[in-house]
C-alpha cells in the first residue's frame, strides 16, 4: 500500500502505555500513525477507539515510517531493555537524518546516553523521555520529561505539550530537560522521590495505627484533612482512598488483608546506585528502597520475630494493636505526625533536587531546577501543591544550594522540629520503625551541625591508612606518625 505521509506522530508498541498515549495524541487533534509487532493490537485499538480521532493504522515498520510527516517523530513504547534496542535499530534503518526517534519507556539514563550518541552519529535525533502518571496519566495527561537535543524539542515539544497534564496555572507539564539522557535521569529522580514519599506516608500511617490506636477508616479521615492543607498531593489522596476500602471477601480493612511485602521494579534502586556514584547523599530515597527490601525478607523477619520490643520480654505475646492514646490526645498526635511527615517530605525533595543538580553538573545538562518542579506539578505520581513552591524557590534563586536554605522552607522545618523530634522519640519508644522520618531528621541535624564527628572518622583514617587530614586552624594537608613518635608532618 502507498501511504501518504499524513501523521504528525507515530506510536509503535501499543500495549497499555503506547495505546493510551496514541489515544491521547488523537483526542488532542494529532494524526497518529500506529504500529505494533503483533498486528492484532493495532486492529483492536482502531476497532475500539477509532472514533476518538485520526489514526493511521499500519502493518509494517516501513509502512509506519512512510505514514509520518517530516521531520518524522516516532515514539517507541515497547518493553524496556533488549526490545527497545531492537526496535530503535529497526527504525534507525528506515528513517532519515533530522528525524526524531523517541523512547518513552523506562530506560536507564546511561542506556539513553549510549543510544543518543549512536544515533547522533547517523544524524538522527534520539529523545529519551520520562513519562509519569501510569496508564491513566498516559491517556488523560501525563507529566513528560524529554531529553535529547534542543532541536528535536522544536519538532516534538508542541506535540507533547498537547497531551501533557496541565498545572493549576494552565501550563503544560512538559519541558525540555536537557540533552541526551537528561529526561530519563529526571524521571529516575522523580521515582526515587516517589519511593521516599510513599515510605514516609506508610510511617505516618503506622504511627497513627500503632501509637494512637486509630482504625484505618479514621486514619483515612486524617489523611483527607491533610489533603486540604500543605500536604495536598495525589499520594495523600489515594492513601485515604486505600484506607477507606474494605475487603469484599472478609469485610476487613483492605490494608489488613494485603501481604506486608512491598515490591519494586528498580527505578528506586537505580536512583540510589546513581547517587552513590555521584557522591550525593539521598538517605531518604535509600531508606525507602531498603525498607521495601527488608519487608520482603521473610526469612530474616521470621528469624527475628521473637526478639523483645518495648515493654515486652523475649518470646512473650506481642501487645495487640489497640487504642493507646486517650481520645483527647489523638488529634494532637495527628497534628504532630503532620508536622513530621511534612518536614521529612521537604527533606526528601531537597535530596532529590541535590541529585538533579549533581547529575546536571556531572553530565553537562544544564537542567533548569525550577522547570523540573513545574513539570511535576500535575500528571505524575508525586504531584503535590508543594511543587509549585519548590518551582518558585528555584525560579527566584536558581543557585539555591539546598531547599533547606530557602527562607520559607527553612522556617517551616524549624517550626516543625519539636514535633518531629517527639515523633522520632515516640516511634523509638514504641518500637515502630520510622527509617524515613528518623533519617530525615538526622539529615537535617547533619546539615545544620556546627561540628560533625567526621573529624574523628578522618583521624581514624589517618591512623590506620595514613589518609591524611586537614586542620581547622591552618592551611595544608597533614599526617600524624601514629605508630611512632606521633609527630605531625605536612604532606602537601
Ligand atoms: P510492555 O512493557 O508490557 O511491553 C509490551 C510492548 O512491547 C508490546 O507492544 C510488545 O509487542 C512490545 N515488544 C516486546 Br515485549 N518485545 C518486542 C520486540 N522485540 N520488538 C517489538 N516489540 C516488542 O508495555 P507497557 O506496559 O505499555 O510499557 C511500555 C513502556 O513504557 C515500558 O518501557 C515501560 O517500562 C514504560 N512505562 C510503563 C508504565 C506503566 O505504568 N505500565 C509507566 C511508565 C512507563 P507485542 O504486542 O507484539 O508483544
Amino acid at each position: 500500500m502507498i501511504m501518504t505521509a499524513s501523521a504528525q506522530i507515530g506510536v509503535t508498541g501499543l500495549a497499555v502505555m503506547g495505546r493510551n498515549l496514541a489515544r491521547n495524541f488523537a483526542r488532542n487533534g494529532c494524526t497518529v500513525a500506529l504500529h505494533n509487532r503483533t498486528e492484532a493490537r493495532t486492529r483492536e485499538l482502531v476497532a475500539e477507539f477509532g472514533d476518538e480521532g485520526a489514526f493511521v493504522p499500519t502493518t509494517s515498520a516501513r509502512e509506519f515510517v512512510a505514514a509520518l510527516r517530516r521531520p518524522r517523530c516516532l515514539m517507541v513504547m515497547v518493553k524496556a531493555g533488549g526490545p527497545t534496542d531492537a526496535v530503535i535499530e529497526e527504525f534507525a534503518e528506515l528513517v532519515e537524518p533530522g528525524d526524531v526517534i523517541v523512547d518513552g519507556g523506562n530506560a536507564h539514563f546511561e542506556d539513553t546516553r549510549r543510544r543518543e550518541a549512536a544515533l547522533r552519529e547517523r544524524g538522527i535525533h534520539f529523545v529519551g523521555t520520562g513519562i509519569s502518571g501510569g496508564e491513566e496519566g498516559a491517556l488523560l495527561g501525563p507529566s513528560i520529561m524529554p531529553g535529547g537535543s534542543a532541536e528535536s524539542y522544536q519538532a516534538l515539544g508542541p506535540l507533547l505539550e498537547r497531551i501533557a497534564a496541565r498545572a493549576p496555572d494552565g501550563t503544560p507539564c512538559t519541558a525540555h530537560m536537557g540533552p541526551d539522557g537528561a529526561g530519563h535521569f529526571v524521571k529516575m529522580v522523580h521515582n526515587g522521590i516517589e519511593y521516599a514519599d510513599m515510605q514516609l506516608i506508610a510511617e505516618a500511617y503506622d504511627l497513627l495505627r500503632k501509637v494512637a490506636g486509630l482504625a484505618p477508616a479514621e486514619i483515612a479521615d486524617v489523611f483527607r484533612s491533610w489533603n486540604e492543607g500543605r500536604l495536598d498531593s495525589y499520594l495523600i489522596e489515594i492513601t485515604a482512598q486505600v484506607l477507606t476500602h474494605t475487603d469484599a471477601d472478609t469485610g476487613r480493612p483492605f490494608v489488613d488483608v494485603v501481604a506486608d511485602r512491598a515490591e519494586q521494579k528498580g527505578t528506586g534502586r537505580w536512583t540510589v546506585q546513581t547517587a552513590l556514584d555521584l557522591g550525593v547523599p539521598v538517605p531518604g530515597i535509600a531508606q525507602a528502597v531498603f525498607a521495601r527490601s527488608q519487608s520482603g525478607h521473610t526469612a530474616l523477619r521470621e528469624a527475628a520475630a521473637s526478639l523483645p520490643g518495648p515493654h515486652q520480654d523475649a518470646g512473650a505475646a506481642r501487645p495487640a494493636v489497640s487504642a493507646r492514646l486517650p481520645e483527647a490526645e489523638k488529634a494532637r498526635f495527628a497534628e504532630q505526625i503532620e508536622q513530621s511527615l511534612y518536614a521529612s517530605k521537604v527533606i526528601s525533595y531537597a535530596q532529590g533536587w541535590d541529585m538533579l543538580r549533581a547529575g546536571s553538573a556531572e553530565y553537562g545538562w544544564d537542567i533548569e531546577l525550577s522547570s523540573v518542579a513545574a513539570v511535576w506539578r500535575a500528571g505524575c505520581i508525586i504531584r503535590a501543591a508543594l511543587l509549585d513552591r519548590i518551582r518558585a524557590a528555584f525560579a527566584e534563586r536558581p543557585g539555591l544550594p539546598t531547599l533547606l536554605a530557602d527562607p520559607e522552607f527553612g522556617g517551616e522545618l524549624g517550626r516543625a522540629q519539636e514535633a518531629w523530634r517527639d515523633t522520632v522519640a515516640t516511634a523509638a519508644r514504641h518500637g515502630v520503625p520510622t527509617p524515613g522520618m528518623s533519617g530525615a531528621l538526622a539529615y537535617y541535624d547533619g546539615l545544620r551541625a556546627d561540628r560533625l564527628p567526621a573529624a574523628l572518622t578522618q583521624a581514624q583514617r589517618d591512623y590506620f591508612g595514613a589518609h591524611t587530614y586537614q586542620r581547622t586552624d591552618r592551611e595544608g594537608t597533614y599526617h600524624t606518625r601514629w605508630g611512632g613518635d606521633r609527630r605531625e608532618t605536612r604532606t602537601d
